[in-house]
């Protein structure tokens, strides 16, 4: 591992693994789920409360901060801990998955992609080499590699030769990004939901050697059926000694699936989105707080819940915020979904540790079947 960086295993349970990986900045307690702070804010939420929430460290995204505000500009004001006030670990994503979704004219060579910015219609290019120039400007603690994933389903050729260009860009990427102590650099795993390509491309990213590991082209429309069947056999293909993180994922139920399967981390945009557009997570399954129901609804959205929102405010107060359009609803339904889900982590971790993790399982399965109050 680079130096100045470690990771432990300290219990496992079947797959599943419990344990720390610790940087200069900080431990990140596996299994860990990393908020999503796109544009250098956790959307509604102070850096501090995002603390407050049980996590260890942010997700930031190459593509939108080269486009604004820039990563020369970020890397002048003293790098994005210090610009966005968030001294924990920053995992940051390379750009391309986000080219792929957001910008508009791309062009796919062997070098690179090119493409217009989706803020300004700007023309930029990114590779390898830029992205790990862009993410060392950031300050990254966590460097992801610069790939490309077709969206699922996807004819097998397509999926190989994507596959393949992206272990290109993994080798080009390990070259950039050099020796740099106190960061890591993540390869990412390819290969669709074919078993085969998915053992190519573990068998590439090993030969080359990384901090860690992701999983990468996953939750791309093929369903959770299909995904937990790729991770019967996928994170086993990885090396046992380095964190293996699933990019994107997902639902609560995704990330147990997930856990109990051997993934270690895991980043979503769903309880930061969701928040903000009146879903709330909950140990009962999701709770539509735009439902006429909560109108008069004196109780909070969990009263088993230890959040802010949960402790002070009614789901009345929440339908009516949310009607209205004020500020304070995506505040308060945000900070209780983060909390939520750093609930669950610290569960799943806990259950890991004393080795009950398929009681856990159930008893979360359980309580989400029995649905909402
Ligand atoms: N690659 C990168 N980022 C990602 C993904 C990927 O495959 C995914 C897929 N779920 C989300 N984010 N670089
Ligand atoms: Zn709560």
């Amino acid at each position: 591992m680079a130096s100045g960086v470690s990771f432990s295993v300290s219990a496992t349970d079947g797959r599943a693994r419990t344990g720390a990986l610790v940087t200069p900045r900080g431990a990140i307690r596996t299994p860990a789920f990393m908020p999503v702070g796109t544009a250098a804010t956790v959307k509604a939420m102070l850096p501090e409360n995002v603390r407050e929430t049980g996590a260890d460290i942010l997700l930031g995204n190459t593509y939108h901060l080269m486009l604004r505000p820039g990563a020369e500009r970020v890397a002048r004001l003293g790098g994005l801990h210090r610009f966005m006030n968030w001294d924990g670990p920053i995992l940051t994503d390379s750009g391309g998955f986000q080219v792929m979704s957001l910008a508009d004219l791309r062009k796919l060579t062997e070098e690179g992609v090119t493409f217009r910015s989706h803020v300004d219609g700007s023309k930029h290019m990114l590779s390898p080499e830029s992205s790990m120039e862009i993410q060392r400007l950031l300050g990254s603690d966590i460097v992801m590699c610069f790939d490309e994933c077709p969206a699922l389903p996807a004819p097998r050729e397509r999926v190989a030769d994507s596959m393949r260009l992206s272990m290109r860009w993994a080798a080009r990427s390990r070259d950039a990004f050099g020796d740099r102590p106190g960061h890591a650099l993540f390869g990412i795993q390819q290969g669709g939901l074919e078993q085969d390509l998915r053992a190519e491309s573990a068998e590439a990213l090993t030969a080359i050697g990384f901090d860690g590991y992701a999983i990468g082209g996953l939750a791309v429309g093929e369903g959770q059926d299909a995904m937990f069947g790729v991770l019967d056999h996928a994170p086993q293909m990885l090396p046992a000694d380095r964190p293996r993180y699933l990019m994107g994922v997902g639902k609560p139920d995704d990330i147990v699936g997930a856990v109990r399967r051997g993934v270690d981390m895991f980043d979503c945009v769903l309880p930061s989105r969701s928040g903000r557009t009146g879903q709330a997570l909950t140990r009962r399954g999701a709770v539509n707080i735009k439902n006429a129901r909560h109108a008069d609804d004196p109780r909070p959205l969990d009263p088993d819940c230890p959040c802010p929102c949960c402790r002070s405010y009614s789901r009345a107060y929440l339908h009516h915020v949310f009607k209205a359009g004020e500020i304070i609803s995506s505040m308060l339904m945000t900070w209780h979904n983060l909390h939520y889900y750093q609930e669950l982590m610290q569960g799943l971790r806990d259950a890991i540790a004393e080795e009950r993790l398929d009681a856990f399982a159930q008893g979360f399965e359980r309580r989400r079947a029995g649905g909402d109050l």
